[in-house]
């Protein structure tokens, strides 16, 4: 059974950008609920998988209510490692990419906000790396990263209006432009970017847990 895995911070600790009564339902509410849909249609398939990664790889283009379940757990729970309390700044080999890639961090927030704002309806907004360089990408609806091989995620913010919708209304601009400039994780996108360089491990879905007999 794949489990919901604990926000890394408290539910208001990423406020004023996002209060907690829009984690209670976004965490809460929603990500349960994919975790759990996951959990039922993986029980009724009678298949066992060693990891969620495994359940997303197996079912694109073949199950779409478990691929979107199980991607949509997956997102969550990578969009929760995105956010750090602390307002940061990219530093040393991360930074020198962006630097590389776009010209620097700021021109990273035009480029970051004009595909979030740019993409129709719901969706993923990430940065990744693929062959040493960063980009920016968005995938629609719980479509991620996970079954491009070569492809690593960084960073990634939620365009579904159920991340925003609370607390900037149809913002999603504003919403956008302040996440990048005070809530984004560059100590996990720094992690994340040295992984793909093969140094140290990506961010992994928690691995399932027996169920109880
Ligand atoms: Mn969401």
């Amino acid at each position: 059974m794949f489990e919901l895995p604990d926000l890394p911070y408290a539910h208001d600790a990423l406020e004023p950008v996002i209060s907690r009564r829009t984690m209670e339902f976004h965490h809460d509410k929603h990500h349960a609920a994919y975790v759990n849909v996951t959990n039922e249609l993986v029980q009724k398939s009678g298949q066992g998988y060693a990891s969620l990664e495994e359940v997303i790889r197996a079912s694109a283009g073949k199950d779409a209510k478990l691929f979107n379940n199980s991607a949509q757990a997956w997102n969550h729970a990578f969009f929760w490692n995105s956010m750090a309390p602390a307002r940061q700044a990219p530093s040393g080999a991360l930074a020198a990419a962006i630097d590389t890639a776009f010209g620097g961090l700021e021109q990273l927030k035009t480029a970051f906000v004009t595909e979030g704002v740019g993409h129709f309806a719901s969706g993923w907004v990430w940065l990744v790396a693929e062959g040493g360089a960063l980009k920016v990408i968005s995938t629609h609806d719980a479509a991620d990263t996970v079954t491009e091989a070569g492809v690593t995620p960084l960073l990634v913010c939620d365009l579904w209006e159920h991340a925003y919708y609370l607390d900037h209304q149809n913002n999603r601009k504003g919403f956008l432009e302040t996440w990048f400039d005070t809530l984004a994780n560059w100590e996990f996108a720094a992690v994340q970017f040295a992984s793909a360089a093969g140094q140290g491990e990506g961010w992994r879905y928690p691995e399932p847990k027996a169920k109880a007999a």
